[in-house]
């Protein structure tokens, strides 16, 4: 398997992190993409219309995209229900807390655009102000919901993964508004999972006008 990765993504360093944890890691290649609206990559597009990474090119199920998918097929490859339960509440618990991630990743790239990525001019700070709202409102709920129990779970993943990319990004803080969540967090970093797959570079958006 070929996964077209980012070693900038939250979204990917998800799908590494999962592939670490199912045993399945020495089975991919990873090839690192820079991707971005305004900086086109053809071969990203090639296996995702999208233009997105994380995508997984698989022997059976051809080009997966987005990372929830991914993970669901690792998962599926490793015996299925390692990650996302199977059935009943963990099950939706997993889903859920992998929604959530999404969502803090999906408003920090949001952020990001408004504060350092757009052209300063195009910037319009209502939106940023909305978006680090969503980021701080997610914080508190999940300080509500630590510490999170049970086997690691893709939500778990999704998670930390996230959390480590918004502090990689100087993106408002977790740490102090929620500490239980922020201690979750520190010994969930210390698996070898996420030791092997730290963050690194910076997005390349090409030349601005
Ligand atoms: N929902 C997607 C999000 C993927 C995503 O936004 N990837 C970013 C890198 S962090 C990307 O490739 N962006 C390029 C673009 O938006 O054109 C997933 O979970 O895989």
């Amino acid at each position: 398997m070929t996964l077209l990765h980012q070693s900038h993504s939250p979204y990917a360093r998800k799908v590494l992190v999962c592939a670490h944890e199912l045993g399945l890691a020495e089975r991919i290649d990873v090839i690192h993409h820079e991707t971005s609206p305004t900086n086109r990559n053809d071969t990203v597009f090639a296996a995702n219309p999208l233009g997105k990474v994380p995508v997984l090119l698989t022997p059976d199920a051809g080009s997966l995209f987005d990372s929830v998918v991914i993970c669901d097929y690792l998962d599926q490859l490793a015996g299925a229900g390692a990650l996302i339960p199977r059935h009943g509440p963990a099950r939706y618990e997993a889903l859920r807390l992998q929604a959530l991630a999404q969502g803090l990743c999906d408003a920090g790239i949001a952020l990001r655009w408004e504060t350092v990525r757009r052209p300063e001019a195009l910037r319009y700070p209502p939106l940023a102000e909305g978006q680090a709202t969503k980021l701080l409102e997610a914080y508190d709920h999940l300080e509500m919901q630590t510490p999170f129990t049970g086997p690691v779970s893709v939500g778990q993943i999704a998670l930390a993964t996230a959390l480590d990319w918004l502090a990689f990004r100087g993106m408002p803080d977790f740490r102090a508004r929620a500490p239980r969540l922020a201690a979750w967090h520190d010994g969930f970093c210390r698996r070898p999972s996420m030791r092997a797959t730290p963050y690194d570079g910076e997005t390349q958006d090409g030349a601005q006008p």
